[in-house]
C-alpha cells in the first residue's frame, strides 16, 4: 500500500494557476486529447481547466483504475499522471500501459510531488515519457505538453506514412485490387490452411483476350479503363473470403477457399459471361472484351504450394487460349504421363 502524500498544489502559491493570459490556440488541426489523472479534486479541476485553455480536449480521472477504464473510450494522446492515488497508483498504471503494445504511443507525463531521483528514474523506466515535479509552473507544464504534442504528432504522421507504404506495397494502383505480391502471400497462407484442415480450395487465373488490340485501337488510357472495369466486375462476383488480384498486365487471379473444382468452374463461367457483357465506348465506337480462365483445385490430400497451383492454373489458361479463347479450362493430370493436360469444362 503506497502512503498517501499530502495533496501538493500543482502550481506554486506565488505564481497562482494563471500567471498570464494563456495564448489562444490556433485550431488549424484537430486538438490532441489530454487525460488528467489526479485524485485531489481541486488540483484535478485546476489542471484540467488550464490544459483546456491551452486548446486541448481534456478528460479527467480520479484514480489509475478509472484512467485505465477510460483509455479505450477517450483514446487520449497525452496523460498527465499523478503518482500517489488510491486503488492504483501512477507507477502501477505505467506498468500496465507499458505491457500493452497498443498503448505504446501514449505520452505519459508524471506530475507528482514525489521528486526524488529514484522516483523519477522509476517513472521513466516504467514507460513515462516525462516527469514534472509538483509544484510546477504553468509555463513549464505548457512547454512539457508542447514537447509531448510534437512527439505525438510526429508519431501520427509516421504511422500514416507507414500505412500508406503498406498499401502501396500491396495494392495494384490501377484497379485497387491486391497486387501479385500481396496475393501470393495471402494465398500461400490459405493453401497451408486448406491443407492442414483438409479443406478444398480452388484457383482461377484469367486473362483478357487480345487485349493488345484494345490498346492499339483505342489507346492505352482506354485500355486502362477496361482493366479497371474488368477488375471491378470480377470483384463484384467474389465472396468476402475470396482473394482477388491483378497479377500484372491483363492477368487476374482469384483464390476461392472452401471451393471444389465443379463450383470453381461454374464461377469462372459466370465471370467469363459477366466480362463479356461489359460495353466500353470510345468516341462513337462501342466494343466488348472477352476473357479466358484456367482453373485448378487443391485436393485435400495434396501438399501443393501456391507456385505449383499457379503453374497448374496457368497451364489450363494457356489451353483455353489455344482452344480459341473466351472459355474456361480445368487443369487435369494424366496418371499415365508426367505431362498434365487441360480439358474444356464445357466438354
Ligand atoms: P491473349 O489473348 O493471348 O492474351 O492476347 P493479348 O493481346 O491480351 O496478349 P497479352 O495478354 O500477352 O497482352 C497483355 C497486354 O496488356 C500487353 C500490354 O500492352 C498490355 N498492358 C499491360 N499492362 C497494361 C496496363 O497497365 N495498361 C494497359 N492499358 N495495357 C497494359
Ligand atoms: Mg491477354
Amino acid at each position: 500500500m503506497v502512503q498517501k502524500e499530502p495533496p501538493a498544489p500543482p502550481f506554486p502559491p506565488e505564481q497562482g494557476p494563471c500567471p498570464q493570459e494563456p495564448s489562444p490556440p490556433v485550431p488549424a488541426i484537430e486538438p490532441l486529447k489530454v487525460l488528467v489523472v489526479e485524485d485531489h479534486p481541486d488540483n484535478r479541476e485546476m489542471i484540467a481547466f488550464m490544459v483546456k485553455e491551452m486548446g486541448y480536449k481534456v478528460y479527467t480521472a480520479a484514480t489509475g483504475k478509472e484512467a485505465l477504464a477510460l483509455l479505450n473510450e477517450c483514446l487520449p494522446d497525452i496523460i498527465l499522471l499523478d503518482v500517489m492515488m488510491p486503488e492504483m497508483d501512477g507507477f502501477e498504471f505505467c506498468s500496465i500501459v507499458g505491457a500493452d503494445p497498443n498503448l505504446h504511443d501514449l505520452h505519459i507525463i508524471i506530475t507528482s510531488a514525489k521528486g526524488t531521483l529514484e522516483d523519477k528514474v522509476k517513472g521513466l523506466e516504467l514507460g513515462a515519457a516525462d516527469y514534472l515535479i509538483k509544484p510546477f509552473s504553468l509555463i513549464e507544464l505548457k512547454a512539457r505538453i508542447g514537447v509531448g504534442e510534437r512527439i505525438v504528432r510526429y508519431q501520427k504522421v509516421l504511422k500514416e506514412q507507414q500505412a500508406l507504404l503498406v498499401q502501396i506495397a500491396r495494392e495494384d494502383k490501377l484497379t485497387g485490387l491486391r497486387n501479385r505480391r500481396d496475393f501470393e502471400e495471402r494465398a500461400q497462407e490459405e493453401c497451408l490452411r486448406a491443407h492442414r484442415y483438409q479443406r478444398s480450395l480452388s484457383l482461377l487465373v484469367g486473362d483478357i483476350d487480345y487485349f493488345k488490340r484494345v490498346n492499339d485501337q483505342y489507346g492505352h488510357p482506354r485500355g486502362d479503363t477496361v482493366l479497371r472495369e474488368v477488375g471491378q466486375t470480377l470483384l463484384q462476383h467474389c465472396r468476402t473470403n475470396d482473394l482477388i488480384a491483378r497479377c500484372g498486365g491483363d492477368e487476374f487471379a482469384i483464390l476461392l477457399p472452401e471451393t471444389q473444382m465443379e463450383e470453381a468452374l461454374k464461377m469462372a463461367e459466370r465471370l467469363c459471361a459477366a466480362v463479356g457483357e461489359l460495353t466500353f465506348t470510345h468516341q462513337t465506337d462501342s466494343f466488348h472484351v472477352t476473357m479466358s480462365f484456367g482453373v485448378t483445385c487443391l485436393a485435400s490430400h495434396q501438399r501443393l504450394h501456391l507456385p505449383e497451383l499457379m503453374d497448374e492454373a496457368d497451364r489450363a489458361l494457356y489451353k483455353a487460349k489455344h482452344k480459341g479463347r473466351n472459355r474456361v479450362e480445368r487443369f487435369v493430370t494424366e496418371p499415365s504421363s508426367s505431362e498434365p493436360r487441360a480439358d474444356s469444362s464445357k466438354a
